[in-house]
């Protein structure tokens, strides 16, 4: 976040003013951005702060007829043609400035180092202290997953859990699923087979955004879990073949889920990116590809991208493996991090797991961590 003192105002037009922080970092601001925002009763509800008004009505040709700092260091506004006036406090510039070169705050991308400083959390700890909840809900958002150790061995805790920060997303396979080798599966996780590093359910729209495993009862010989951060994957891959990496991106795939009861069929790239080339999500699983379907010219191409991607999520380099034990929660960004399991012999082994939204954990973080923030 920008220092929230505004030293002096450095130009005004009719079109932007351009403001110097304490820090000597400079930011513009352009009219039509300013009145759109225009703080005050007026222009926001009091009580919920929403826009009271649509762009639609505002003047064709706002502009800044008059700017200055006030006594308390914050920035008033006339605007033309109509001598609207708002005030905007230094700290809210601050903290939407959008033309300063500052970057945001990202992810923490990890490799296989991330097991010499595990991101854990205790339940005891974060169903009674909303610090350390607000914690371990930051590690799920920077790192992409944590573990949550000491949830009590009962069946159904582990949607108890996602209900401390948000909702159940619920789908075919339930509010909640066991995973465990069962007679007759209708998935491969519901075997003791090995499962190769994947997201979740990419043949669903929109793909849960967070998937949490709690395990009741550990296997006696295998079920070893794997974690990998997907945008490390990523961000390796761009750096060492870009070409692949673009490919990968601009490509969308088909995936698809079909039992007796149901038929999900969903496209998607295999590395998304936001409109600032930032990654957004990874979607992989080998069991649910679809068929490609890409024009003549680019399926060579795109199966080269494909297989090297594939390959690189078998480099021990990105591997984080562990051992969930009867107890231990995971709960992992499933349009990021990657999970797989080793096989396990048929008997023992028994998780429980369950989809929630990625929004509300958001939510809740930021409302724990400004309340702690006073
Ligand atoms: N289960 C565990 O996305 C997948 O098909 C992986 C999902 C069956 C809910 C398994
Ligand atoms: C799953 C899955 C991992 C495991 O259920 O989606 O990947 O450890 N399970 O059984
Ligand atoms: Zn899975």
């Amino acid at each position: 976040m920008l220092n929230a003192t505004i030293s002096k105002l450095i130009s005004v037009t009719d079109d932007s003013l351009t403001l110097e922080w304490g820090t000597g970092i400079e930011s513009l601001f352009h009219a039509i951005w300013l009145r759109d925002n225009a703080r005050g009763p007026d222009a926001r509800h009091p009580d919920n702060d929403q826009r009271l008004f649509d762009i639609s009505e505002l003047p064709d040709d706002v502009t800044i007829s008059g700017a200055k700092l006030n006594d308390v260091g914050d920035l008033n506004v006339t605007f033309g043609p109509d001598g609207y006036q708002s005030t905007y406090t230094a700290q809210w510039l601050a903290d939407y400035a959008y033309d300063s070169s500052e970057e945001p705050a990202y992810k923490r991308m990890w490799d296989t180092a991330i097991s010499g400083e595990v991101p854990k959390a205790n339940y005891a700890e974060i169903s009674s202290d909303d610090a350390a909840r607000a914690r371990w809900l930051r590690q799920v958002d920077k790192i992409g997953f944590s573990i949550l150790e000491g949830v009590p061995c009962e069946e159904g805790m582990v949607c108890k859990v996602a209900e401390i920060f948000g909702f159940l997303r619920v789908t075919n396979y339930g509010s909640l699923f066991d995973v465990r080798s069962e007679e007759n599966p209708v998935n491969l996780a519901y075997t003791g087979l090995g499962l190769n590093v994947h997201t979740d359910n990419p043949y669903r729209d929109p793909v849960p955004g967070l998937q949490l495993l709690h395990c009741l009862e550990a296997s006696d010989g295998g079920g070893e879990s794997i974690l990998m951060d997907g945008f490390k994957v990523a961000a390796t891959l761009r750096d060492e073949a870009p070409e692949d990496f673009k490919l990968l991106c601009e490509n969308w795939i088909p995936f698809r889920y079909k039992d007796s009861k149901t038929d999900l069929q969903s496209r998607g790239p295999i590395i998304e990116v936001d409109d600032n080339g930032r990654l957004q999500a990874v979607r992989y699983n080998n069991r649910s590809a679809a068929p490609f379907k890409l024009p003549a010219d680019i399926m060579p191409k795109y199966y080269k991208a494909f297989r090297r991607f594939a390959k690189m999520l078998h480099r021990p380099q990105f591997e984080f493996g562990f051992r969930l034990g009867a107890g231990d929660l995971m709960i992992f960004d499933n349009r990021r991090i990657l999970h797989g399991r080793k096989g396990f012999s048929a008997g023992k082994r028994h998780l429980q797991g369950c989809y929630a939204d990625k929004d509300s954990l958001r939510s809740e973080m930021l409302v724990l961590e400004g309340r702690a923030n006073g």
